[in-house]
């Protein structure tokens, strides 16, 4: 992993109904994410937070797509800042905000890779379009829209489509996935790895097959971590629960065997919502497994 680090905070809530997630970037931040990085020697640059367009939700007519227009606009910034930070050589940190930011993240990443491979860490499959959508919302899009899957306006964004290939993703601990989703991963042949399958085989032996899996085909590995993978009674301080996540121990296992792996090139945590958590639970918990993923049990 690059010694530099460059945090940009995305405080989007735009992509899905329940405000609050907005103040993810400044909850991770008064969970000391920065200290933490800076303790395991990192030159990390914040960059700050993306403005963020807000006004009332709108719906657009045709497509029933949530805030389309602000969602669309946050993400090209965040797009064009994340390419920025990897033609500088700095390897990207993505602080959230709802999961809609992935779409920005994956745009400004994966025009600097010829295979790039997606580690979604997921309670959600977060692979609808609008017409499978049940909710409209684009956090639950942003795979299906990298894939170029969806609105042509999210799949276009940055002006290149796709920006990822199905065999480069690996989805971790999906429980929650809608009809169209599942349609969608037999489609593409996803690799995705169940609770079911955590549960049978354990979080190590489903770490180590899915670093095998990417590490044969690809050249660089985004790490997609949504805060809603995790169990919530370790994770409350999401949006979208779901009962039976990944416990603490194995997430933090999944980040150690990511890190000593040396596949993963940029990094996004997602859906942190202080609204609904408590005491800052969720993202002293979120802190802690971006310690891990950068190579804390080593120093
Ligand atoms: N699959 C549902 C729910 C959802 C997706 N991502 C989250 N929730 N966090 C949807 O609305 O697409
Ligand atoms: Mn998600
Ligand atoms: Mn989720």
């Amino acid at each position: 992993m690059k010694n530099k680090i460059s945090l940009i905070g995305v405080p989007m809530d735009l992509g899905q109904s329940r405000r609050g997630v907005d103040m993810g970037p400044s909850a991770l931040r008064y969970a000391g994410a920065i200290e933490k990085i800076e303790s395991l020697e990192y030159d990390i640059h914040d960059l700050g937070d993306i403005a963020i367009n807000r006004p009332a939700t709108t719906v657009d007519k045709e497509s029933n797509l949530k805030n389309l227009e602000q969602v669309i606009e946050a993400n090209e910034t965040l797009a064009r800042m994340v390419d920025e930070e990897i033609q500088k050589d700095r390897f990207p940190l993505i602080v959230g905000g709802d999961h809609s930011i992935a779409i920005g993240s994956l745009a400004g990443i994966s025009k600097h890779y010829k295979n790039l491979g997606v580690i979604w860490y997921d309670a959600h499959g977060d692979l609808n379009t609008s017409e499978t959508s049940p909710s409209g919302n684009i956090h639950g899009m942003p795979l299906a829209v990298s894939l170029g899957i969806g609105d042509e306006r999210l799949t276009n964004l940055f002006g290149y489509a796709p920006k990822v290939k199905p065999e480069n993703i690996v989805i971790i601990g999906a429980r929650s996935l809608d009809p169209g989703e599942r349609e969608l991963i037999r489609e593409k042949g996803i690799k995705v790895y169940t609770m079911h399958e955590i549960d049978r085989m354990g979080m190590s032996a489903v770490m180590e097959e899915a670093i095998h899996y990417l590490k044969e085909n690809t050249d660089g590995v985004h790490l997609s971590l949504d805060l809603d993978g995790l169990d919530p009674t370790e994770a409350p301080g999401v949006g979208t629960p779901v009962l039976g996540g990944m416990t603490y121990r194995e997430s933090h296992l999944a980040m150690e065997m990511l890190s000593d792996s040396e596949l993963i090139t940029s990094f996004e945590v997602v859906e942190v919502n202080p609204i609904l958590d408590e005491k800052n639970k969720t993202a002293t918990l979120a802190v802690g497994l971006m310690g891990s993923l950068f190579g804390e049990k080593l120093k």
